[in-house]
């Protein structure tokens, strides 16, 4: 917590601009060069938003299948290899892909940062059935909706998988947050560690009663927005810096946001999402007396 004191103190000096400017300035380590393939194009959602080969996940090869690619990322948490998979908002075109990556990767919990449309541009496919009892078939698999919870600052959907191929059934929670616009901050730090808490709660819940029988921390998150690096970022980057503060008492958000884009580049899109990075950690360590009270 002293060092979160410090480090906003060092921001204070030299600006959260140029503390930001520097992490954007280092070359993502890496190469572009599935995401930028000709016949890959159409499976970004933006040109310009592109996903490094070091870490994409691959789809798993399959016949009549030309290409294992999509737009997403393993990511690290905290003392936690692959605890994320960092995706953008899925396209009509790539909702077949989406949820075999979720059926292969195993997940149990898909997180969304963003509403399908903000303003009158689309910002995300509406890639699961959205009302309860409904059912759509993506590819080679079949979901269907068996429950809507709504709380003030997101949704909460159950849904049942079917693999038609295998037969095999399995459930996926999906968290849909829903006060977050794209290049900005959430309207309150609160309101998104509560959906975080939700999120983390539930991770565990369904690893302890699923199918899961691989390492204990358990399968990939799926996190999204529209690009998939902004509201990402910055929802990953809080879940490691609160997990470290709990774990040791300490953080590092520079260093945390710094290694991130090397393996989902481009996270965290503006300074302000940057620098909420730390307000948000600072209210929530004030909350639960983490910090001495004159901070
Ligand atoms: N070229 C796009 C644009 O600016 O419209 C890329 C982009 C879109 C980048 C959204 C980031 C965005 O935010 P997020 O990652 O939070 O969806
Ligand atoms: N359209 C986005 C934007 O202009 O903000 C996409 C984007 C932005 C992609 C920046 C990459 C970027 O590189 P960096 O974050 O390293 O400056």
């Amino acid at each position: 917590p002293l060092e979160l004191a410090a480090h906003l103190g060092r921001l204070q000096r030299v600006g959260i601009h140029q503390d930001y400017e520097e992490l954007r300035r280092e070359q993502p380590p890496g190469t572009f060069h599935h995401s930028q393939a000709v016949y890959n194009q159409d499976r970004n959602r933006y040109g310009d938003v592109l996903c490094l080969d070091q870490t994409r996940v691959k789809l798993k090869p399959r016949r009549n299948q030309r290409s294992d690619y999509i737009n997403a990322s393993f990511m690290d948490g905290y003392k936690h290899k692959h605890a994320y998979i960092g995706t953008q908002g899925p396209l009509e075109r790539t909702y077949a892909d989406f949820w075999r990556m979720v059926w292969e990767q195993n997940v149990l919990v898909v997180v969304m940062t963003t509403r399908t449309e903000e303003g009158s541009r689309r910002k995300c496919g509406q890639y699961w059935p959205l009302e309860d009892g409904g059912q759509e078939v993506y590819g080679l698999i079949a979901v269907v909706n068996q429950r809507v919870d709504r709380h003030p600052h997101y949704n909460h959907t159950t849904l049942g998988l079917h693999n038609t191929e295998t037969c095999e059934q399995r459930q996926v929670s999906h968290f849909q947050f829903l006060s977050w616009p794209d290049y900005g901050v959430p309207s309150s730090a609160v309101s998104l560690i509560d959906f975080l808490s939700a999120v983390k709660q539930q991770q565990q819940t369904l690893r302890g009663l699923g199918h899961w029988s691989g390492p204990p921390l358990g399968p990939p998150m799926v996190v999204h927005c529209s690009a998939g690096i902004g509201r990402t970022g910055t929802f990953c980057a809080l879940d490691i810096c609160l997990a470290q503060l709990q774990d040791v008492g300490s953080l590092n958000v520079h260093q945390t946001v710094k290694r991130m884009r090397t393996q989902r580049a481009f996270s965290i899109q503006t300074p302000e999402q940057y620098y909420f990075c730390h307000t948000a950690i600072l209210e929530h360590a004030q909350r639960h007396g983490l910090l001495p009270a004159n901070h």
